[in-house]
């Protein structure tokens, strides 16, 4: 299976990295390093780009460009700021990197104006759900990660509930793509390239997390790509007693856990350790393939 990213085609017949690229004041994790401030904006722009060099360097392929935290509680992006913050890095890195720019976006805006700076995906959090986010993103003819969340990132781990996660994920990413196929064929536009991610931490509890884990074998399609975002996250911290610093082992064993079970990108913060996981895992399954054709 490939999929056809602006410029660029990705063989996802087996699995692939995503490195992620915060470029937020608040990032959980790397606390800001690349956001950028207009004082200091080309000082920043410049760690991105770094950073962005080694995680392609290290065999990611694919860097997701994020400017809006979705950490729950997090202070609203507006739609200028998020433009300052993702525009300079994603054209910066389109013209420099030999890997697809994905933008993680749920603003109208910024995926349009990404693509005429040379993205090659979409990464929405919300699956297209704010508005006008299905027309922007369909008329970029880009392909289209949808994500599942239960409630806002302001609000969704107050108290997710779900009568069968696995079920209930599976039905709302069904009727996303649906969705967009309906808007793609009421704009005359080709029905773009979908990949899903049921979105772990996004409204789920750790048994939330771990029920899909295990069932995102039933969330598989043909045609159809799984990425999952397992890296540092909170689940890790709470299941292990870890903070952020020291998520990576838990880290790797979710990345190896999900490809294993279906998952074709990993959204990662450690491209090089996920990368050597995956080898292994590919190396034992030689003769039998990981997941299939
Ligand atoms: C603060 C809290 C900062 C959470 C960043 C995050 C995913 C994503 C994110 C995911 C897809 C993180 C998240 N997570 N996009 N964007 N899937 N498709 O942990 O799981 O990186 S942001």
């Amino acid at each position: 299976m490939k999929i056809t990213c602006g410029s660029r085609t990705v063989d996802l017949s087996g699995p692939k990295i995503m490195g992620v690229l915060n470029v937020t004041p608040d990032s959980f994790f790397d606390g800001g390093k690349h956001y950028q401030s207009s004082a200091q904006q080309s000082l920043t722009l410049d760690s991105a780009i770094r950073s962005a060099e080694q995680m392609v360097a290290q065999g990611a392929a694919f860097v997701d460009v994020g400017g809006e935290s979705t950490r729950p509680g997090a202070s609203p992006v507006s739609v200028q700021q998020e433009c300052d913050r993702v525009l300079p890095v994603v054209e910066a890195l389109a013209a420099r990197v030999d890997a697809v720019i994905s933008v993680d976006t749920s603003t109208p805006l910024v995926m349009v104006e990404s693509s005429k700076l040379g993205a090659g995906l979409i990464n929405d959090v919300r699956a297209l759900e704010r508005e006008g986010a299905l027309s922007a993103a369909i008329s970029t003819e880009l392909p289209i990660c949808l994500m599942h969340m239960q409630g806002s990132p302001r609000s969704m781990q107050d108290n997710p509930a779900y009568d069968q996660v696995v079920d209930d994920v599976k039905v709302y990413l069904s009727q996303r793509i649906a969705c967009v196929q309906k808007a793609a064929a009421g704009l005359g536009k080709p029905a773009p390239q979908i990949i899903l991610d049921p979105g772990f931490g996004f409204g789920k509890t750790d048994e939330h997390n771990l029920a899909l884990l295990r069932g995102l074998p039933l969330l598989l399609k043909p045609g159809v790509p799984l990425l999952v975002g397992l890296s540092r996250k909170s689940m890790i911290g709470r299941l292990l007693g870890r903070n952020v610093e020291n998520r990576l082992p838990g880290s790797l064993a979710l990345a190896m856990l999900a490809v294993q079970n279906g998952a074709r990108i990993v959204r990662v913060h450690d491209v090089a350790e996920t990368l050597d996981v995956i080898k292994i895992l590919e190396l034992t399954l030689i003769g039998e393939q990981v997941n299939g054709a």
